[in-house]
């Protein structure tokens, strides 16, 4: 009888494990969409996600961005013109904060340490 109790157990622990699994096999986190949790970039061969995007942001509305390292040297995130610098970034280190202005425009965001690949822009638009 405890014996059937800890397979029952035993067996549910696995079923819930496995419905887990398959379901992250289906629904994987997409670093590349940038819409799911605000703005995602990852610093990979030093560039940012692999093609330094374009990141379009409204106007007067506070946009979460995180900035995850995956290198093996260190990065970091700069927007001179909304004082936005998220200082060294040691591998596998990550830095969340929000960029919002009252300005629309065009900004350049880009890795001090690496300027001429990590270099991309930021372009803050009035609402439609
Ligand atoms: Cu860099």
């Amino acid at each position: 009888m405890l014996n059937n109790l800890i397979a029952i157990v035993v067996i549910s622990f696995i079923i819930v494990g496995s419905l887990w699994g398959i379901g992250n096999l289906l629904n994987p986190i997409k670093e590349n969409d940038l819409d799911a949790e605000g703005i995602i970039l990852v610093a990979e061969n030093n560039l940012f996600n692999n093609t330094n995007p374009t990141l379009h942001i409204e106007r007067n509305k506070p946009e979460k961005i995180t900035i995850i390292n995956k290198d093996f040297v260190r990065h970091d995130f700069i927007i001179n013109e909304l004082n936005l610098n998220t200082g060294y970034l040691y591998s596998a280190q990550d830095f969340t904060t929000a960029i919002a202005s009252k300005e629309s425009g065009t900004f350049e965001y880009y890795c001090s340490l690496h300027p001429s690949t990590m270099r991309g822009k930021l372009i803050i638009s009035d609402k439609n």
